[in-house]
């Protein structure tokens, strides 16, 4: 992105929380100084005046575009002023996630819009739950089978973040039901043309959260720390944001300056104990079972971990997050049939973790698995993470007879893994025998 471009230059400057003023203005209460002016030829303070030129203006880039999009979504709020709009996220949302549609709901109810965050599958991380528990997070399950008795006729909208639909099973239904899309906001890839009065799709950040703060930041909604709801919000999206940004060692200058924000009103102890949540056993044994079954070539650690329940859906970034550890391993793709035993469901999940800096996540799976036949991919992703959904249709469920079941986990296994290794062994025909 051309953003990023000039602000790699600007990493040997340091970060403030505010945006950079052109003259110093001196602080009160400062008694010794060392004198501003130290002796210097013109030519380096000729290139220091251009390095700050260069850093004010990229940060006033960054500040335009955060500015104007906030700007951007106040008219279209405004327009729809007193209306009811659902939140869609992703089915097995995320902190990041989470806490967005959450600043968006708060954000929102300026407007006296009312928003229902909701999402189609489960929170399955035992970080998620916590989250949600302990900030009282207002997202809702809202499984398939309950939508058929919804009534639509209530909303007038309905907003995407932290996804463009494509990881959600409600969208379709919604779409159906007649209800505009008003909003997507989300810092994944483009995912193709979205119809929607209001897009802020950023590639380049690092978190959903960043952008929410940055509306927050901008006037949208200041936060104030003597209302408890607000800093659980903002607790919740410093979460999101270190969550997507593997603890703030992939953030950006953009993804700082929101954590910095946001590190006025976040309650520390509360996100410490968010994150003091534990593994159940049922997630150790995926993992396990993902070490057991992992094949390792060029850098890639491939693991199959067969059937998991819906609830132990988020066992699988954990066994990736975990097998990318490994010495020599680059990349971590780990994959397994997710079954919800109520409806006789069944879907292939995966996730893909990267260390590798050339290795786009996004692109990788989408050449790895295509696209279905309405056009659609299985998946996708963003910097240094990815997941997958592939739907077994016909073919799902009816797993009484256990050689059956064993028969058809072994089929995809070894599709999935004809599919990866195609890419990761490019020269290699894997379908020959030795
Ligand atoms: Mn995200």
């Amino acid at each position: 992105m051309q953003l990023n471009s000039s602000l790699t230059q600007l990493e040997r400057l340091p970060l403030t929380t505010d945006p950079p003023t052109p003259e110093p203005i001196p602080e009160e209460g400062e008694v010794e100084r060392e004198p501003l002016e130290a002796p210097r030829s013109n030519q380096s303070a000729i290139a220091l005046t251009n390095e700050v030129n260069n850093y004010c203006a990229a940060a006033q880039r960054v500040n335009s575009l955060s500015a104007q999009k906030s700007e951007e979504l106040r008219q279209v709020l405004l327009t729809h002023r007193q209306e009811r709009q659902l939140v869609i996220l992703q089915d097995f949302p995320d902190p990041d996630a989470l806490s967005s549609a959450w600043a968006y709901q708060l954000i929102a109810q300026q407007y006296d819009i009312k928003c229902e965050i909701i999402y189609a599958g489960a929170l399955s991380h035992q970080e998620n739950i916590a989250l949600v528990k302990l900030t009282g997070l207002p997202a809702q399950r809202c499984p398939l089978q309950n939508l058929k008795s919804k009534d639509w006729s209530s909303y007038q909208g309905f907003v995407l973040i932290d996804n463009q639909g494509t990881t959600s099973q409600l969208v379709p239904v919604v779409q159906e039901a007649g209800i505009p899309l008003i909003a997507v906001i989300d810092h994944h890839s483009l995912q193709g043309d979205l119809k929607s009065e209001f897009v802020d799709v950023r590639p380049g950040v690092r978190a959903t959260a960043t952008i929410l703060t940055q509306y927050l930041q901008t006037g949208l909604l200041p936060l104030d720390s003597s209302i408890n709801q607000h800093v659980k919000c903002a607790t919740a999206l410093m979460h999101g944001l270190r969550s997507d940004t593997n603890l703030l060692m992939q953030a950006k200058e953009e993804d700082f300056l929101a954590a910095a924000y946001l590190s006025r009103f976040y309650d520390a102890q509360l996100l410490s104990a968010i994150l003091q949540a534990t593994r159940s056993k049922r997630v150790m044994d995926v993992i396990e079972r993902s070490l057991k079954n992992r094949i390792v070539q060029n850098n890639f650690s491939i693991a199959g971990v067969g059937y998991l329940r819906y609830d132990d859906r988020d066992a699988i970034p954990q066994a990736a997050d975990f097998l990318v550890t490994e010495e020599n391993v680059h990349t971590a793709v780990v994959y397994g049939i997710v079954h919800d035993e109520d409806d006789e469901l069944e879907v292939v999940i995966g996730s893909l973790r990267t260390t590798k800096l050339t290795l786009d996540p996004d692109e990788f799976i989408k050449e790895a698995f295509g696209q279905d036949s309405s056009g659609r991919f299985f998946g996708g992703g963003r910097t240094s993470a990815g997941g997958f959904e592939i739907p077994m249709g016909f073919l799902s469920g009816g797993n009484e007879n256990s050689a059956y079941a064993k028969m058809k986990w072994e089929v995809f296994d070894a599709q999935i893994k004809q599919k990866l290794l195609r890419l990761v062994n490019p020269r290699d025909n894997p379908i020959q025998p030795e």
